[in-house]
C-alpha cells in the first residue's frame, strides 16, 4: 500500500529537503489549513447550523456580507493571532489591517484573504472556497502598516484556497509547483492528492459571465464571438462554457483539467479596473496559474507585476491555458 503523505509531512519535507519553508512560514500554513478544516465544517452543517442567510452588514466594498462570510473571517482572524508567526492580516471583509496585538509575539508574515469566495453560492449548496497569500513583511520597519501589505504579486511567499466542494481540497504554492491535499475527514487531517499540477497549454472551454458581454471591450467581444463560432469560425473548433461563479471553483477546474477564465474590465462601473480584487483574489490566483504552467493578466500586464495603490483595489482577470490567454492579451495590444 503506498504511504499517505500529510500536509504536516509535505511541509517539513519541503522545509528539509527543499528549504522552501522556514517555520514561521511552516506554522502559518498549518494553521489556514486549521482554519480550512474548521470553515468545511461550518460549511457542511448548512441549514442544521446557525451558517446559512444574511448576516444584514455591509463589507467596505458596499457588498452584502453572509453569515458564513463572517463567520470564516473570524476563524481565520482568531487562529492567526496568537501564534507568533504574523504582523498583520487583511482581509476582503475588514476595512482596515488587523495588527497582531501587542500582548502576542509578533512574527514576520503578513496574511491576506478572502475568508469566503463565492458567497452567492452558500445557500444554493454550491462549491464556495477560502483564497489566502501570505507576503514578508518588509526589512527595518519597527510597526506595521497598510504600507507593508501594498507589494506586488510576485513577491508572495505562499498562496492557496480550499475548495469547499463534493470534496475539501486544499491547493498550494510555495513557489515549487502546485500541491493538492484532500481533507481526509476520517482522519482530520489534509493528505497529498496531487503535485506537479500542470495546465494544458490549449483548450476548448471558457468561463466567463455572459450576460455582462454588452458592456465587454472590443478584445473581449472579439475573443468570446470568436470562440462562439466554433469549427467554421476563425478558431475552427468548437468551445464548450462553464460559470460557477466561484472564482476558486472556476480556478480549481482549470488545474484539473484546463480552460481559460476571464472576469473582465466592463462598462458597468467604468472607474473600476475590475470585480476580482488584486489581493486576495487574482494574485494568490495568479500565482498558483504561473506556477502550473499557466498565464495571467490583466488583458495588459502580468498581474504579479501590478503594483498596488490600495489594500481593497480591483482588477480586470484573465488566467488559465497559455496560448489562450496570450491570444486575448494579444488582441488589447
Ligand atoms: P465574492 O468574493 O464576494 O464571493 O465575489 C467574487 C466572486 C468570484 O468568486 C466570481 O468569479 C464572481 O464573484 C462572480 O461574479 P458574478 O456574480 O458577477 O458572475
Ligand atoms: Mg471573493
Amino acid at each position: 500500500m503506498t504511504q499517505k503523505i500529510s500536509l504536516t509531512r509535505y511541509l517539513v519535507e519541503q522545509q528539509r529537503d527543499h528549504g522552501h519553508i522556514p517555520s514561521q512560514l511552516r506554522l502559518l500554513l498549518e494553521v489556514v489549513a486549521r482554519c480550512c478544516k474548521t470553515i468545511s465544517h461550518a460549511v457542511n452543517k448548512g441549514d442544521l447550523g446557525e451558517v446559512m442567510g444574511s448576516a444584514e452588514s455591509e463589507n467596505v466594498q458596499g457588498e452584502v456580507q453572509k453569515k458564513l462570510d463572517i463567520i470564516a473571517n473570524d476563524v481565520l482572524i482568531e487562529a492567526n493571532e496568537w501564534g507568533g508567526h504574523l504582523a498583520a492580516m487583511a482581509s476582503e471583509e475588514m476595512e482596515g489591517i488587523h495588527v497582531v496585538p501587542n500582548r502576542y509575539p509578533q512574527g514576520e508574515y503578513l496574511l491576506l484573504f478572502d475568508p469566503l469566495d463565492g458567497s452567492s453560492n452558500i445557500d444554493i449548496n454550491v462549491s464556495i472556497g477560502t483564497i489566502f497569500s501570505v507576503l514578508k513583511k518588509p526589512d527595518g520597519d519597527a510597526g506595521v502598516s497598510e504600507k507593508d501589505f501594498l507589494q506586488k504579486g510576485s513577491n508572495q511567499v505562499a498562496a492557496g484556497y480550499c475548495v469547499y466542494g463534493p470534496q475539501t481540497t486544499l491547493v498550494l504554492t510555495v513557489g515549487d509547483g502546485v500541491a493538492m491535499f484532500t481533507l481526509d475527514r476520517e482522519q482530520g487531517s489534509f493528505v497529498l492528492t496531487d503535485e506537479n499540477v500542470c495546465i494544458p497549454e490549449d483548450t476548448k472551454e471558457f468561463a466567463i459571465n455572459m450576460s455582462n458581454m454588452r458592456h465587454w471591450d472590443e478584445p473581449v467581444k472579439r475573443y468570446i464571438d470568436e470562440c462562439l463560432a466554433g469549427k467554421t469560425g476563425v478558431r475552427k473548433k468548437d468551445f464548450n462554457m462553464r460559470w460557477i461563479a466561484s472564482m476558486v471553483a472556476e480556478v480549481h477546474r482549470i488545474l484539473s483539467r484546463g480552460g481559460i477564465f476571464m472576469y473582465p474590465w466592463d462598462k458597468r462601473e467604468p472607474e473600476k479596473p475590475g470585480k476580482l480584487r488584486l489581493m486576495y483574489e487574482a494574485n494568490p490566483m495568479s500565482w498558483l496559474i504561473e506556477q502550473a504552467g499557466g498565464v495571467a493578466t490583466n488583458g495588459k500586464m502580468r498581474i504579479l507585476d501590478i503594483q498596488p495603490k490600495t489594500l481593497h483595489e480591483r482588477v480586470s482577470v484573465i488566467l488559465g491555458a497559455k496560448n489562450e490567454v496570450e491570444r486575448l492579451t494579444s488582441y488589447h495590444t
